[in-house]
């Protein structure tokens, strides 16, 4: 399969709901789609790098510097037998995950829509649906107790809270004195240290499903001594970015769950391998999101087919984040169930070319 030609993009999306988390507030959604071409067919994902290095190291300045003036010339007028001849050109260049991934996925897509495949179906899915919950993010206590509410309203399986020091403990309470049985989880996005120890015990108090990402990205050694100390289990997200991450985690008890998300991982491949890993030492995986349009949602639905997806993930109703989508098909949950797009090969969903290019803050164009 030859990339005949790509096309990489910075888009930009207003958000319907303004999304607070312990060290960011997002008000848009700035993301890179990039859309590979060959064979009549064209493959396309979406970055999951923010403008800022505030989630892990990554940005879009840094993308853009390492697509455009190193992986992309040396991709287009190649021929690829299947993705994994294209992760081998990836693999040498340190770090760059979310790029490397923004790569792999739109080739993934490509090439299974050269072979007439469903995405999920080359993947090794199992799921016409997948389980999905909502993540709120910080705001008042009474505001965030009104937007669980709705979620609980619409179906949806699971609801996260997002938490940092000081809006914690009384914000449980007050959820949990509404919704006494909802399965509910939090993430910290790395807003703990070992000093908050009590804080973090404290929450056994609140039947929740797990904590996720208490303590810094590369810690692996206080999640696991946190671990031991508190009855809830614990959730890595941020902490692991490769398959050897994953194992070392699980071994130390560092956690018992692990959030999947293709893009932090570099692409299908090493987020399979955590997949299995997980399987492996009995820890369930859910898939998590990172304010994405339509297409990562969709690459995202296709991923947590997999078998070990126990877990709801993040992938709730398009219509929750945007007012209008940059894709076709409108991608919603009911009853918290979010529907595979599509029947057809590849991601199952097309480009609403004309919206896409109103949103479009750069377009550039790769040819051999
Ligand atoms: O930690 O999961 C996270 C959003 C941006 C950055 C990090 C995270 C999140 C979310 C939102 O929790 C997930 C979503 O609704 O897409
Ligand atoms: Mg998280």
């Amino acid at each position: 399969l030859k990339i005949e030609s790509a096309e990489l993009r910075i888009v930009n999306l207003p958000l319907v709901t303004p999304f607070k988390v312990s060290n960011q507030t997002l008000t848009d959604k700035t993301f890179p789609v990039l859309i590979l071409r060959g064979e009549g067919v064209e493959g396309f994902s979406e970055g999951v790098m923010d403008p800022f290095p505030d989630y892990l190291e990554e940005t879009i300045p840094g993308a853009l510097g390492f697509l455009r003036d190193l992986i992309l010339p040396q991709i287009v007028g190649k021929r690829f037998g299947n993705p994994a001849e294209l992760a081998a050109l990836l693999a040498p260049w340190r770090g760059h995950r979310m790029s490397k991934a923004l790569v792999e996925m739109a080739f993934w897509d490509l090439w299974t829509k050269a072979l007439g495949l469903p995405l999920k179906a080359a993947l090794g899915g199992v799921r016409d649906a997948v389980p999905v919950g909502v993540s709120l993010g910080i705001t008042a206590i009474d505001t965030t107790v009104a937007r669980v509410a709705e979620a609980v309203e619409a179906g949806y399986k699971r609801i996260k809270l997002k938490v940092a020091q000081g809006h914690d403990l009384a914000l449980l309470e007050a959820v949990r004195r509404a919704y006494p049985d909802v399965k509910l989880t939090v993430d910290a996005n790395t807003a703990y240290g070992l000093a908050d120890l009590a804080t973090l015990r404290a929450m056994d108090a609140f039947n929740l499903d797990y904590i996720e990402q208490p303590l810094a990205v590369d810690d692996i050694h206080d999640h696991a001594l946190v671990q031991r100390e508190i009855a809830t289990a614990l959730c890595l997200d941020e902490s692991i970015r490769t398959p050897a991450d994953c194992r070392k985690a699980l071994a130390a008890g560092a956690a018992r769950i692990i959030n999947i998300k293709v893009g932090r991982v570099g692409g299908y491949a090493a987020a399979r391998a955590i997949h299995d890993v997980s399987e492996a030492f009995g820890a369930p995986v859910w898939c998590g999101g990172m304010l994405e349009s339509g297409i990562g949602r969709a690459h995202n639905i296709h991923l947590a087919t997999l078998p070990n997806f126990t877990k709801p993930g993040d992938t709730s109703s398009a219509s929750r984040y945007f007012h209008r989508d940059i894709i076709n098909e409108p991608l919603e949950a009911a009853d918290g169930l979010m529907p595979v797009p599509g029947n057809g090969p590849g991601v199952g969903v097309t480009l609403d070319r004309p919206f896409l290019e109103t949103v479009t803050r750069m377009t550039e164009e790769f040819r051999a």
